[in-house]
């Protein structure tokens, strides 16, 4: 039977991938975000029976506190939230960082994924079932230069998943952090180069990386799996990358 999603981030990316994926698998999605234009229209694309859109930023935390109460009445019962929405805001030299950027990072990637949890938590544990899929990343293993906070956020991430894990043990309720490494085709580089199409595209030139799709498969076999199966964390990478060298300066 069809489940009930809330699928934070669903105007572009991962976030849009998973969520026309959750619905072709026969599940109902409330697909966030701030750009409100996108979800209508995604709502227009796949019918308002499998999208409820729900314009809401993340950081705004007077709003998340207020879910799942303040959603249609036909739409509270989540059964799955996928905490996706999230960004990096650039690759300066932690030293050269601008400290607002490092704020927005942690106020989307830590603070808006923590809050939303802890809204629509208790009502998963009431009903004994649920599924949080949390979006994660390779910079909470891999420290890369300029990845400072970005890496840092996702390494709550994995810890806040694995505590959660720990906690809702017997519950019913899952939980897991799926991070990827390098994806193409999303807006995530250009949003951490600021709109610079040519600094955004340069990490996908002349390789293969990942699709949104890729990622949007492992998030539908974590949530498919048999009730008993919880997926802790996922790491995925493309074929073409790996974890970096030790940094040495010389001289
Ligand atoms: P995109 O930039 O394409 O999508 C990010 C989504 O997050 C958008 O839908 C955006 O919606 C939403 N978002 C950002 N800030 C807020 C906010 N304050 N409130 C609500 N929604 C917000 O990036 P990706 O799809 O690539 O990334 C999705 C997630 O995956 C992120 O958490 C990212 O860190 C992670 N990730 C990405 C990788 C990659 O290489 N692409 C690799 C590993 C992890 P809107 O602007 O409409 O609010
Ligand atoms: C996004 C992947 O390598 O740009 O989380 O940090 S990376």
């Amino acid at each position: 039977m069809g489940r009930t999603a809330l699928v934070t981030g669903a105007t572009s990316g991962f976030g849009l991938e998973i969520a026309r994926r959750l619905v072709a698998a026969g599940h109902r999605v409330i697909a966030a975000g701030r750009r409100t234009e996108r979800l209508d229209a995604l709502r227009d694309e796949l019918g308002a029976k499998a999208i409820c859109p729900l314009t809401l930023d993340v950081t705004d935390a007077g709003a998340v506190a207020a879910l799942p109460g303040a959603l249609p009445e036909a739409w509270r019962e989540v059964d799955i939230l996928v905490n996706n929405a999230g960004l990096a805001l650039g690759t300066t030299a932690a030293q050269d960082s601008d400290l607002a950027q490092w704020e927005q990072m942690v106020a989307t990637n830590v603070l808006g994924l923590m809050r939303l949890t802890h809204a629509i938590l208790p009502g998963m544990v009431a009903r004994g079932r649920g599924d949080i899929v949390n979006l994660g990343s390779v910079a909470a293993n891999y420290p890369y230069p300029g990845g400072n906070v970005y890496g840092a956020t996702k390494a709550f991430v994995q810890q806040f998943t694995l505590g959660l894990k720990t906690d809702l043990a017997g519950t019913g309720v899952r939980v897991s952090d799926v991070q990827p490494g390098l994806v193409g085709g999303t807006e995530f580089s250009h949003v951490r180069f600021g709109g610079d199409d040519a600094k955004a595209a340069a990490p996908y030139t002349d390789t293969t990386p990942m699709t949104a799709a890729d990622v949007a498969e492992a998030v539908l076999w974590i949530i498919g799996l048999p009730a008993h199966v919880n997926v802790n964390r996922i790491e995925l990478m493309p074929v073409v990358q790996g974890a970096g060298p030790f940094v040495v300066k010389r001289g």
